[in-house]
């Protein structure tokens, strides 16, 4: 079965935009209602994360996943994430800072959250209106999904 990125975070912090660019696709942004499989990725609603008892979704979703993009939207600042959530996870976890282009105050408050979630570095700071930092993630994804195959084609052949 085909692996997706798993694109997770707030209300309105560009988790279907960011589906978009990762999809080469233009589906309109309406809010997020459900899980919604694309070509590339597993978009999930804002929803999920701020309420505790649809975490069991997130983590269960996350099992066909090859990896899970947490998001903190660097414009408002909220904490939905519990400290350690990042573990709850097998695959591995990347942490993406939103809407760059906006608040660069907080960037830090951003990072110490991501520290807080249990990702570890490098995180991506991005920005959908302006492209900042977004061929630097789909590349570090791209990369790390072809070695990953690698590994698993190398596994199959011994
Ligand atoms: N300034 C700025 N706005 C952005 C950026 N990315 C997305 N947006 C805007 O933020 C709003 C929400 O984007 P969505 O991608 O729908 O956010 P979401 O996380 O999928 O929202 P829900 O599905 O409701 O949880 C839209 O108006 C986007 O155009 C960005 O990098 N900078
Ligand atoms: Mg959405």
């Amino acid at each position: 079965m085909k692996k997706r990125i798993m694109v997770v975070g707030p209300n309105q912090a560009g988790k279907s935009t960011l589906t978009n660019v990762l999809n080469d696709s233009a589906r309109p942004l309406k809010k997020t209602q459900d899980i919604i499989y694309g070509r590339n990725t597993i978009d999930t609603p804002g929803s999920y994360i701020e309420n505790p008892l649809m975490y069991k979704y997130l983590i269960a979703t996350a099992q066909t996943a090859s990896h899970v993009l947490i998001l903190i939207d660097q414009s408002k600042i909220t904490e939905v994430y519990p400290p350690g959530f990042a573990k709850a996870f097998t695959c591995p976890v990347i942490g993406v800072i939103t809407k760059s282009d906006l608040n660069q105050k907080n960037t830090n408050l951003c990072v110490e959250q991501l520290k807080r979630i249990g990702i570890c570095e490098p995180y991506f700071k991005i920005s959908l209106t302006n492209n900042m930092g977004v061929e630097d993630l789909k590349k570090y994804l791209l990369m790390r999904i072809l070695v990953h195959e690698n590994v698993r084609n190398c596994e199959v052949r011994q």
